[in-house]
């Protein structure tokens, strides 16, 4: 096999307990790097004035900072502020991400964001290319990178090149809605092989490719369009499950879970772990545990629900929005059903290690995942994985995350029908040892079945094997 290059948004070199803490991205690309050696490339996170693009001095932006750690070579660029703010902070979070995600309500239409992401994707293909050696095989990531295999292809590189897209693909009718989607479905053309997290939103492309761009996709994946041929597949991400559940029982995850226990009476604790994300369903979460407190009052004093949400994307004003609205309904819950000695609902805006979490997801007797919309939601996955088997808590599981159509152990729910979302929780709360174990058991199966490296693995393989077709 050639070597592996890994490109993603951000790249954060990781050694050591670093590992611990990096999420399921970072970890099954490291893992595939560290087995057979390679390159990982993007954006170092950092933002400097020499990172200029489309600059008119002729002194173009540095090139990538390279360096090696074992098998794994970094190659890293720095974004200028202009750049970020258009790239980032502008077309792949105010444009792609809330279109992507079905929220035509949130996403502005700025040409001169799209102009910059175009730029930049040019950019990273400019400084990959001198990188890149003939039997390379190359894996894209993510929404903020669709451009890249058409840039590398452009600078005349024909190596095999593979995206698998994190996040949703949207039916045809919200897709249509981007201005730049006849260029960015060529764009997703150019690539070899096309991943998708579910069989969904392989069909929504399919869908697009024939009604849209008059091109053809059989049941077996190959699709035909704008004179290029591709293979399009689900490859749905999973998590590392040996180091979960070794999260989930290490020292620090019992001495955090011993702390909370202590502090909750022996109460049932309901959590709730997700970037602070308006996809996330957070708002209707906590509108459907008012309710719970309010239709089932022999309920109160009894559980304790912990909303931990890390900030996230602060520079986006619709992120801001919901912090405020998150805080404001917390407040008003606490204020209308805490007693002296209860408080109903811990909000927390800070994140904790994945060790932390671990530990709390396993004491916990109900997990909530109840996201608008998500790709998969590695959440859920480490719940069930976090869970002690002679005693696990139920996952209750919106069935807009990609990760609802392998999870039948989980309660399903519609985030947006909050009464039926309060009716679930009590149910789960309510439920047998028996039955707790019997749907933990079933979604374990699953879990272990679609783990990262299976993820990994199908991938690449498709990727290697195919034959290149210009
Ligand atoms: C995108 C797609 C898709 C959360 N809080 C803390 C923390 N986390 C960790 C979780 C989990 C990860 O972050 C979040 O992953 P999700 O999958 O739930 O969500 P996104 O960030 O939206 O990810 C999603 C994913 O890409 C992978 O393809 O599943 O659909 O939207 O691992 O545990 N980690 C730490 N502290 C926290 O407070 N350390």
């Amino acid at each position: 096999m050639g070597r592996l290059v890994v490109v993603s948004n951000r790249v954060t070199p990781i050694t050591g307990r670093q590992a611990a803490s990096a999420g399921g991205l970072a970890v099954g690309v490291l893992a595939a790097l560290r087995d057979t050696g390679g390159l990982w490339f993007g954006w170092s996170g950092e933002v400097n004035e020499t990172s200029r693009t489309g600059g008119r001095d002729g002194n173009g932006p540095p090139p990538p900072r390279v360096f090696r750690t074992g098998k794994v070579t970094y190659g890293l660029i720095d974004l200028s502020d202009a750049d970020y703010q258009g790239f980032y902070a502008g077309f792949a979070n105010r444009t792609l991400w809330p279109l992507f995600h079905y929220r035509l309500d949130l996403a502005s239409f700025e040409h001169h964001w799209y102009a910059t992401y175009r730029r930049v994707n040019q950019r990273f293909a400019e400084a990959l290319r001198p990188l890149l050696k003939p039997d390379d095989i190359v894996w894209i990531h993510d929404y903020h990178l669709i451009p890249m295999a058409a840039e590398l292809r452009r600078l005349g590189c024909e190596n095999r090149i593979g995206f698998f897209l994190h996040i949703p693909f949207p039916a045809p009718e919200i897709y249509v809605s981007l201005p730049w989607h006849r260029q960015l479905a060529a764009d997703l053309c150019a690539y070899d092989v096309l991943g998708f997290q579910t069989g969904t939103d392989v069909h929504q492309f399919k869908q697009y490719v024939e009604l849209e761009l008059n091109g053809t996709a059989d049941w077996k994946g190959s699709v035909n369009a704008l004179g290029r041929q591709l293979h399009v597949d689900a490859y749905p991400i999973g998590i590392d499950v040996d180091d979960v559940q070794g999260m989930a029982v290490s020292a620090e995850a019992k001495r955090q879970a011993a702390r909370l226990s202590a502090s909750m009476a022996n109460r049932q604790l309901i959590m709730g772990v997700d970037r602070l994300d308006y996809t996330k369903g957070i708002v209707e979460r906590l509108r459907a545990f008012e309710l719970l407190l309010q239709d089932y009052p022999n309920l109160r004093r009894q559980v304790t629900f912990m909303q931990i949400s890390a900030p996230s994307r602060e520079q986006v004003p619709e992120y801001l929005e919901l912090r405020e609205q998150v805080e404001l309904l917390s407040g008003h819950l606490n204020g209308v059903y805490s007693e002296a000695d209860w408080v109903p609902l811990r909000y927390i805006n800070r994140s904790y290690t994945r060790r932390s979490l671990m530990g709390f997801f396993r004491i916990s007797r109900l997990g909530l995942v109840t996201p608008l919309r998500d790709g998969m939601n590695l959440v859920a996955l480490e719940y069930v994985a976090a869970q002690d088997e002679q005693d696990p808590g139920v996952l209750v599981l919106s069935r807009f995350a990609g990760c609802a159509q392998q999870l039948d152990g989980a309660l399903v729910v519609n985030p947006y029908d909050v009464h039926h979302l309060a009716d679930t929780m009590h149910a789960g709360l309510a439920m047998t040892l028996d039955e707790r174990q019997d749907r933990w058991r079933r979604m374990m199966q699953a879990v272990r079945h679609h783990d990262i490296i299976a993820w990994r693995d199908r991938f690449l393989a498709r990727l290697e094997k195919l034959e290149r077709v210009a």
